[in-house]
């Protein structure tokens, strides 16, 4: 199929009341305006959808406060999805609504008792992909993920971070050959074959970009880093996701993409 002629589905997740209970790893706790977590959550919605995508609410988890961060629940690529495990037990919970979400899309695989994995900790590049070794992702995730993906092609690369959560808080792909990130949190030498953008010096959360429908959306804190990407010739647009931000989400996190 021509790549260029495929729509995408956009899973989500409406953000749940108990959102103040988050997971905190490198974040202090702050209090978080739900009402303006819920309107900034619609906008992300409608954001998607303006740039084609078909947005699709998930079965609400009003009980799991991580539960609008639907990213974490699997890895899906053309062929196939897998369903993650989460590295910490209060988000166990979330992959259940993702298999079945996912499933009129993709077959379905599954992790052993044995892994951890969450999808912020992979970044796919083409055939690629890499994972962070991440407080939420152990060895063993990595090692199942390449080999549920191998048989279709894939190669994996486990890769360090430190200082943040996950993968793509410190680095995402940005089409057609550019990785934005953070090098205070990982080495960009790691990305054969991509041209880094390092984030403006005072944006440390700027990497975490989310591209749809051609266009390349980037935390509104962070305009500095959209300009050195459309020095480069991406199209960019700001998004204001600020409460979900001091849950240390952000825009990969808050949707599940699936190309149809
Ligand atoms: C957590 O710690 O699990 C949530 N508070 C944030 C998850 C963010 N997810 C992501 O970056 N993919």
């Amino acid at each position: 199929m021509n790549p260029a002629a495929r729509s995408v589905v956009a899973l989500v997740r409406e953000v749940s009341p108990r959102i103040a209970e988050c997971q905190l790893t490198h974040l202090g706790r702050v209090p978080i305006d739900l009402d303006i977590a819920l309107a900034q959550h619609r906008g992300y919605c409608d954001l998607l959808a303006s740039l084609g995508a078909t947005v699709e609410a998930m079965t609400a988890l009003p009980d799991a406060p991580d539960g609008v961060f639907v990213e974490d629940t699997a890895v899906v690529v053309d062929e196939v999805a897998i369903i993650t495990r989460p590295g910490v037990a209060s988000r166990t919970r979330e992959t259940e609504s993702a298999a079945a979400a996912l499933a009129p899309y993709r077959a379905l695989r599954f992790l052993s008792n044995a892994a951890t994995l969450e999808g912020g900790d992979v970044m796919r590049v083409g055939r690629t992909l890499y994972v962070g070794r991440s407080g939420r992702t152990n060895q063993a995730g990595i090692d199942e993920l390449s080999e549920l993906l191998h048989p279709f092609g894939y190669t994996v690369h486990g890769v360090a971070l430190e200082g943040c959560l996950h993968l793509k808080t410190a680095c995402t792909f940005v089409p057609p050959h550019f990785v934005v990130a953070n090098p205070a949190w990982v080495d960009v030498e790691a990305f054969s074959g991509t041209t880094a953008i390092a984030v403006a010096a005072d944006e440390p959360f700027a990497a975490n970009t989310l591209t749809v429908g051609g266009v390349t959306l980037v935390p509104s804190h962070s305009p500095r880093t959209a300009e050195r990407l459309a020095a480069k010739g991406v199209t960019t647009r700001l998004v204001e996701l600020s409460e979900l931000a001091k849950a240390e989400g952000a825009l990969t996190c808050s949707s599940l993409i699936v190309e149809v």
